[in-house]
């Protein structure tokens, strides 16, 4: 049988297996809700509110200062795009975690993070610990564009990319987990690309 497919216009095979419902984008797609936030490095800040323990903050300089970690790593859209071997540069949350003072023993479970502008999004704590979620500061070697998220971004690469907050502003801790921006407008509460957790109910 003669399959006839698309005329002209073929999507390039990903080198390796993506997940369910996903295509493979050799650019880098920008996807905002609202205006592009211009934060200028000497601006940006990194808080957590540690509740009773007051907050814990860090200026540009005091992030440049940490322990630098390279990210190899693939990212999985809701809107069914998926970039491979993207090339990242940061530092790991557990070091601002230990930076903080917060130990192994946090006793919630769930946090939100927030964006400059006002964007937030949640997620359980524990994906955020041991290597799973970093600040980044460069892709591909360069400094990130304000349209990316720069002058520094959350990625949290093994969920969804709307979990991966641009313009990283702070982070308070819940006891109970509660919606983000596009949680509380239809997307999934946890969204694990591999289960193709987009929406509420799947
Ligand atoms: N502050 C903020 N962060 C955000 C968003 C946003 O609108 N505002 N969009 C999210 C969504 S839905 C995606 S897919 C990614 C897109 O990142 P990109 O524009 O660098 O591709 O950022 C996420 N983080
Ligand atoms: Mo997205």
């Amino acid at each position: 049988m003669l399959s006839r497919g698309f005329s002209g216009f073929r999507r390039p095979q990903p080198p390796r297996e993506i997940p369910e419902g996903q295509y493979y984008e050799t650019g880098f797609p920008v996807l905002t809700y609202g205006p592009t936030e211009r934060v200028s490095q000497s601006d940006w800040k990194f808080t957590i509110d540690l509740g009773e323990g007051g907050f814990k903050s860090w200026t540009w300089d005091d992030l440049m200062a940490m322990p630098q970690t390279d990210i190899h790593t693939d990212i999985h859209c809701v809107t069914k795009w998926s970039m491979l071997d993207s090339d990242w540069k940061g530092v790991d949350l557990d070091v601002f975690f230990e930076q903080a003072g917060l130990g192994e023993d946090i006793a919630e479970d769930y946090l939100m993070f927030r964006s400059f502008g006002g964007y937030t999004t949640n997620l359980p704590v524990a994906d955020v610990r041991g290597g799973k979620a970093y600040l980044v500061h460069e892709f591909g070697g360069e400094p990130i564009t304000p349209e990316h998220g720069g002058p520094v971004r959350m990625i949290v690469p093994h969920l969804y990319f709307w979990k991966s907050a641009k313009w990283v502003e702070s982070i308070r801790f819940m006891d109970e987990d509660a919606p983000g921006f596009w949680e509380a407008n239809g997307y999934h509460m946890y969204g694990d690309p591999w289960k193709e957790q987009r929406y509420w109910g799947d």
